[in-house]
């Protein structure tokens, strides 16, 4: 018999091995070979980074010949201090195990410093592209995006929940819902944690979610997926909106610190530049219409309205900047309308760099008001019944949001496609990889 205690698991390559001198062994994918006569450069691929390795026959008791790129191998080596290699050191190879070999040459420039190919054969091969570490350092900023929101939430007394994806009712309306058949009744799939996030502030004061959202979006759009991750929160007792915009202010700042304390090598590849985030300037829909010298749309800010807005804000020293007050008819039948003028809403959008990274805001919390509204939208109350439930028995004043997580990398790192920072992505003509 085993028994498996745990400490015996093997810790991946970091940083902090490298001291000359040092013999290390370590686990990689062989990412290229490149042969320069009297010896070779191995580079060798972990999990987060490339490490530049040399082979010398004289050095190295293993034959080179068995190597190939995409080979996957246990090698252990002597550290050299190599000021033009990555992080400043190289591995002078003295052995290695070879642990598997693939039978195919890959077919995209896996090795490059950028892939270099059409999103097309990208999405075609996702499983090499991603390989390619500039590909995939958008996932580990993405990992830091949601463990930045994660830690700011819990300290701020927010309590993290997982909610329903196969739902009864859409939570956002139109025509972008997945329905399906569920023992033979009708269901959906969550256009959002709307419901059930709004239902947990009456029973934790505050939540978070970071899960997926289902959008069926049939046109074909540089920033729309059918499913992407949406990092939502609700907080109760709230005196307006701005107590949520408050909140997403400080949360920004906190994401952005903490991408830059832990993804140095991510920032550093990708180039990617930090957004400063200061006091976010906040304008209403018809300012911004105003400023933009009018827009596309009499109820919304279109792609191309946001960019323009986006620069004008940016050329007075802020990426970011917040719309409140959109016309209330074009709205989610939960937002509260305002007091001051019942045709607009107490609700808002983020554009970071031109793009609406969020929605948010302050929410009907009292039931006949709630069910009034749905009526004005011709909506059947009825159909919502057990949403309903929270506000006959009882809601406290209430807001929130939700970041589109791929959207917000895809500023970050400025891709030019949300496919670029979603793994795997889903849109009308891809289901697989
Ligand atoms: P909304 O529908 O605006 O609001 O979505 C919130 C945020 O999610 C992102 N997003 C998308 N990202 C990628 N592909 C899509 N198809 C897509 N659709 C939306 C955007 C957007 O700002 N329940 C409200 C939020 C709230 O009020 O709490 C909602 O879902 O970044």
């Amino acid at each position: 018999m085993k028994t498996i205690d745990g400490s015996r698991r093997t810790a991946p390559f970091t940083l902090d091995s490298l001291h000359d001198g040092a013999t290390l062994t370590l686990s990689a994918c062989v990412h290229k070979i490149k042969p320069m006569g009297a010896f070779a450069f191995v580079m060798l691929r972990t999990g987060r980074y490339v490490l530049q390795a040399t082979y010398t026959p004289e050095t190295c008791e293993n034959d080179l010949s068995a190597l190939r790129e995409g080979a996957y191998l246990t090698a252990t080596g002597v550290v050299r201090a190599e000021a033009r290699a990555n992080y400043g050191f190289e591995l002078v190879l003295t052995g290695f195990t070879l642990l598997s070999q693939p039978v195919a040459d890959y077919p995209l420039h896996v090795s490059a410093r950028k892939l270099g190919c059409s999103i097309d054969a990208n999405l075609k091969y996702r499983s090499v592209a991603l390989r390619n570490p500039h590909e995939r350092a958008a996932f580990k900023i993405a990992e830091g995006v949601c463990e930045g929101f994660r830690r700011f939430l819990m300290a701020n007394g927010f309590t993290e929940i997982h909610t329903p994806k196969l739902t009864a009712a859409g939570a956002e309306g139109g025509a972008n819902i997945f329905k399906l058949k569920y023992f033979g009744r009708d269901a959906f799939l969550a256009q959002s944690p709307q419901f059930y996030k709004q239902t947990c502030v009456a029973v934790f004061d505050r939540v978070f979610e970071i899960d997926p959202v289902y959008r069926a979006e049939k046109h074909n759009s540089t920033r729309h997926l059918n499913e992407y991750t949406g990092l939502d929160f609700e907080m109760g007792y709230i005196d307006s909106m701005y107590d949520v915009m408050e909140m997403e202010t400080a949360l920004l700042r906190a994401i952005v610190d903490h991408l830059a304390a832990y993804y140095e090598p991510e920032l550093k590849l990708t180039g990617a530049v930090l957004p400063s985030v200061g006091e976010i300037p906040s304008v209403t829909f018809l300012e911004a219409i105003e400023l933009i010298g009018g827009g596309k749309n009499k109820h919304d800010l279109d792609p191309a309205d946001e960019v323009k807005l986006g620069d004008y804000f940016r050329e007075r020293g802020s990426d970011f900047v917040f719309v409140t007050h959109f016309p209330a008819a074009k709205r989610p039948f939960y937002a509260m309308d305002s007091v001051d003028d019942p045709r607009t809403a107490e609700s808002f959008d983020l554009l970071f760099r031109g793009l609406e990274i969020t929605t948010g805001g302050q929410r009907i919390h009292d039931y006949e008001q709630q069910v009034a509204k749905m009526r004005r939208m011709n909506l059947n109350p009825d159909d919502f019944a057990s949403y309903l439930d929270i506000f006959k028995y009882g809601m406290p004043p209430h807001g929130g949001l939700g970041l589109g997580l791929e959207r917000v990398v895809m500023q970050l790192l400025g891709l030019p496609n949300i496919r670029q920072a979603s793994l795997f992505p889903r849109d009308i003509n891809h289901l697989e990889p």
